[in-house]
């Protein structure tokens, strides 16, 4: 399969039916109810030391009718192939195992690994250790501070980082912890392409993946086809091969071995903890189920997290609105009283600059577009939706002769302020590259394999800033939730002081 892989058509790898898995480990595919091997890895006979090839043979046949009873049981225990059931320190041939299994369209999966000589209530103590001291983390900088500081304490990796999508797919690193003389990546963005659609879409089905040696072989599944032709599904499977693009991409970085753990917000990919280590490095059963676990616990405390972020963004859009209204019975120039509150309802958005447009007249605060083109971006405006907050991190895409001013404005959030095409709020922030520059180690050299040194961070954030030349920070939805509140509750501003006018005149 890798040799049809190339730089272009990342996003169209297959990567969830590999041919091979890591061959650390053994995998043997029966088929359901009766339980005959269908698909072996090339490395079964001779790690479980059957006696023959397993191939079409009856697996009670070579590993024993007791653990295919156990086998079944573990099956019917899990409804889901999302998570394999797991067995520990099973003897088979001249050793103990661990043993995953799960079912994937009637195809059952069985993957074996060394044991290790973990405790049996490892798991538990792990993922409690962690979970214990994440639980009192509830502001975004301390929890993307510690957390990967966490992981790596317990888990034994050379660097752990806390790596978090923008809207567009792209990555940032916003945590990280690592052993002293590593060069950082922290603040580092990268493009959606390195972490390519497919292989997010899986993360999502599938949470946790380890890559043991970024180096090592691979075992190939036989036959690579069934007899309808189909290649065998490792969607959930533990041992599944990596794409030779992403192992390239970890030895060009120095990388020995690597995982990374889903955090998954709202049902989207929210980031990844990601993990590497500088020599090849296996996790015991009980760590990788732990970290899955721990996965699953941050996922739910970023969303309650996100929830209450979303929430508190409402009430403080309120509380100023209500506090205008207060105002707004003293004042009779209601014009003049939105204009003297924009540094106030600029705090409410993250932003460079905030200006009114009201009546034709313009009124900027902070870093805006020059008012020369104010007029024609009203007017762009007014073809746009009169009735919904319009936001845009490339206003290039709007105004071609936008890319003038990015270093004042490259991204807008428009709140119309009246029906009528005539009245917006804008907020504004600065093209996001303008300050940015990779902040690692000059010096610093990455390795370049076969496919070129695009794989390596450097080229790859050089990638980034290409792509997001002109464009801005994309705006959140925390940021659109807070200019719809302004949205109702500025038009409420002005409805209110036009019956107050209406009452005083009568
Ligand atoms: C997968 N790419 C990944 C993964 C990460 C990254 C974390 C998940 C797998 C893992 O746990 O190792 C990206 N890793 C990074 C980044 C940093 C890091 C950005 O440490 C920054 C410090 N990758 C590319 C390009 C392609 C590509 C150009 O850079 C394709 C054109 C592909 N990356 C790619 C694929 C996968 C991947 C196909 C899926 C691997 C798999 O699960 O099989």
């Amino acid at each position: 399969m890798a040799s049809s892989v190339d730089l272009t058509t990342c996003d169209r790898e297959p990567i969830h039916i590999p041919g091979s898995i890591q061959s650390h480990g053994v995998l043997i595919a029966c088929s359901g109810g009766d339980m005959r091997v269908l698909r072996c890895s090339d490395n079964a006979e001779q790690a479980l030391g059957l006696a023959s090839d397993p191939i079409g043979q009856r697996l009670a046949d070579l590993v024993g009718e007791a653990l295919v009873h156990d086998l079944n049981n573990a099956l019917a225990k899990s409804s889901t192939p999302r998570r394999p059931s797991l067995m520990r320190s099973i003897p088979l041939g001249s050793r103990l195992w661990d043993i995953a299994v799960h079912a994937q369209a009637g195809t059952v999966i069985v993957e074996f690994e060394a044991a290790s000589a973990d405790a049996p209530d490892s798991t538990l103590e792990i993922a409690r250790a962690l979970i214990a001291r994440t639980q009192s983390l509830v502001e975004p900088k301390t929890l993307s501070q510690s957390v990967p500081r966490l992981l790596q304490a317990l888990l034994g990796y050379d660097r752990v980082m806390l790596y978090e999508f923008a809207a567009d797919d792209s990555g940032k690193v916003i945590g990280e912890a690592k052993v002293p003389h590593l060069e950082s990546f922290l603040g580092q963005h990268f493009p959606a392409a390195d972490i390519p659609k497919q292989a997010r879409d899986l993360y999502i089905k599938n949470t946790i993946r380890v890559i043991s040696d970024a180096s090592g072989p691979s075992s190939a599944i036989r036959p690579e086809r069934d007899a309808s032709g189909e290649p065998l599904d490792l969607s959930y499977a533990h041992l599944r091969s990596v794409s030779p693009i992403h192992l390239e991409y970890l030895r060009n970085m120095g990388v020995g071995a690597s995982m990374s753990i889903s955090i998954i917000v709202n049902g989207r990919l929210w980031g990844l903890l990601a993990c590497h280590h500088y020599a090849p490095k296996v996790l015991t059963m009980a760590q990788r189920t732990a970290a899955e676990l721990y996965g699953d616990f941050l996922s739910l405390h970023l969303t309650a997290m996100h929830h209450r972020r979303r929430a508190e963004a409402s009430i403080r859009a309120r509380v100023l609105l209500d506090k205008m209204l207060a105002e707004m019975s003293f004042q009779h120039d209601v014009e003049q009283f939105l204009r003297q509150s924009l540094p106030t309802i600029s705090t409410l958005v993250a932003c460079d600059g905030v200006g009114l447009w009201l009546n034709g007249v313009w009124t900027p605060y902070g870093s805006t577009p020059p008012a020369a083109v104010m007029p024609r971006l009203a007017k762009v405006m007014s073809g746009l939706a009169q009735n919904a907050v319009m936001a845009t991190h490339a206003l290039f895409d709007l105004m071609p002769n936008a890319m003038a001013f990015v270093a004042e404005a490259a991204g807008a959030l428009v709140v119309p302020l009246s029906q009528l095409p005539r009245d917006y709020l804008f907020f504004f922030r600065k093209e996001k590259i303008q300050t940015l520059e990779w902040g690692g180690d000059p010096n610093k050299t990455y390795a370049s394999g076969p496919m070129g040194d695009r794989l390596s961070p450097r080229k790859s954030f050089a990638v980034w800033k290409e792509i997001v030349k002109g464009q801005s920070d994309p705006w959140s939805e925390d940021d659109r939730t807070t200019a719809e509140a302004l949205l109702t509750g500025l038009r409420e501003v002005i409805l209110r002081h036009t019956e107050v006018l209406a009452a005083e005149r009568k």
